[in-house]
């Protein structure tokens, strides 16, 4: 829709005006941070625990945001608001600002603030009761040690390279392994295997600290599943009984195919199913009302 509007710095501007400097850092290295929420008829899903995660994502680039949690909470309430919208997608972001040419961010005093909201709907359509194919990738995942994964930056181009090798093999998904060849997540979620009635998912060095990734593993405790958070290999993944993904887009969503090779039954899993059931009923029971 054409006549969105977008939050930017305190101010409400329409979708086509909504626009930053060539300057800013945001747009020259990829300096910032940013969150993909949700929400579901009217309710944000686990609005703090993203607002905690961006505010640590600035926090470790040594970026201050300029708004307090609190208002950030607010502005995105009011722009969902402005924007009548129910079942949205919401994507604040915070560059570094403007500055010059330099990557010094000293160069750069005054952050921008951004929220794009629209609406969103499923993103994987008939996926969900198929099942995704994935495919391993060549490109390795970011090592902590030079950027670390649990910072959502703008920097997405590890997981963009990833994207490009799925699409060239075909795949719905990437899996990403680390330097050491452990697994570590999708391009845009987190990744779980069970085998024989436990759920095995990587601990989080090497992933993002997924929002979703902790709704289910909190489902599955409630479930009395048990949750191994270990570091995994190829292996673990060809020989999984299931194979789930999880995130804000993609929500919980079953694999049953990587690398050519089928997993299970080549169906959705039986715990991969109760899961997505039950994290749906979640997302409509949760969530901050916008009002
Ligand atoms: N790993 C990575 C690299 C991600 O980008 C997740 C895991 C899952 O985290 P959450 O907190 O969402 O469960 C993500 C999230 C998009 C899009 O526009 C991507 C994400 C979320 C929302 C939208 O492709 N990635």
């Amino acid at each position: 829709m054409d006549d969105q509007l977008i939050y930017f710095n305190g101010k409400f501007v329409k979708k086509q005006e909504a626009r930053t400097s060539v300057y800013d850092h945001g747009f020259l290295y990829g300096d910032g941070v940013f969150e993909g929420i949700r929400a579901y008829n009217g309710r944000v899903f686990r609005l703090d625990g993203h607002l905690d995660r961006m505010y640590d994502s600035a926090k470790a680039i040594d970026l201050k945001v300029p708004l307090s949690k609190e208002d950030m909470k607010k502005a995105i309430i009011e722009t969902l608001k402005r924007n009548g919208l129910k079942d949205a997608y919401i994507r604040p972001i915070v560059t570094r600002g403007d500055g010059d040419l330099g990557l010094d961010p000293r160069k750069c005093p005054v952050p921008n603030v951004f929220i794009i909201t629209q609406e969103w709907g499923a993103m994987y359509g008939d996926l969900y009761e198929k099942g995704l194919t994935a495919v391993t990738v060549g490109i390795r995942r970011n090592a902590p040690e030079a950027l670390p994964p649990n910072i959502k930056s703008l920097n997405y181009l590890n997981n963009i390279l990833a994207k490009i090798e799925a699409n060239v093999k075909g795949g719905d998904e990437a899996i990403m392994i680390d330097v050491h060849g452990n697994v570590s997540e999708g391009s845009g979620d987190n990744i779980f295997v069970v085998k024989n009635g436990r759920i095995i998912t990587p601990p989080t060095l090497n992933n993002l600290r997924g929002i979703t990734r902790a709704a289910a593993i909190e489902l599955a405790i409630k479930d009395r599943i048990p949750v191994s958070e270990i570091n995994m290999g190829l292996f673990d993944i060809y020989t999984a009984d299931e194979v789930f993904v999880t995130g804000t887009a993609a929500e919980i969503a079953p694999v049953t195919k990587v690398d050519g090779r089928i997993i299970g039954d080549g169906k959705p899993g039986q715990i991969t199913r109760k899961l997505m059931a039950e994290f749906k009923e979640l997302t409509r029971r949760e969530g901050t009302p916008v009002v």
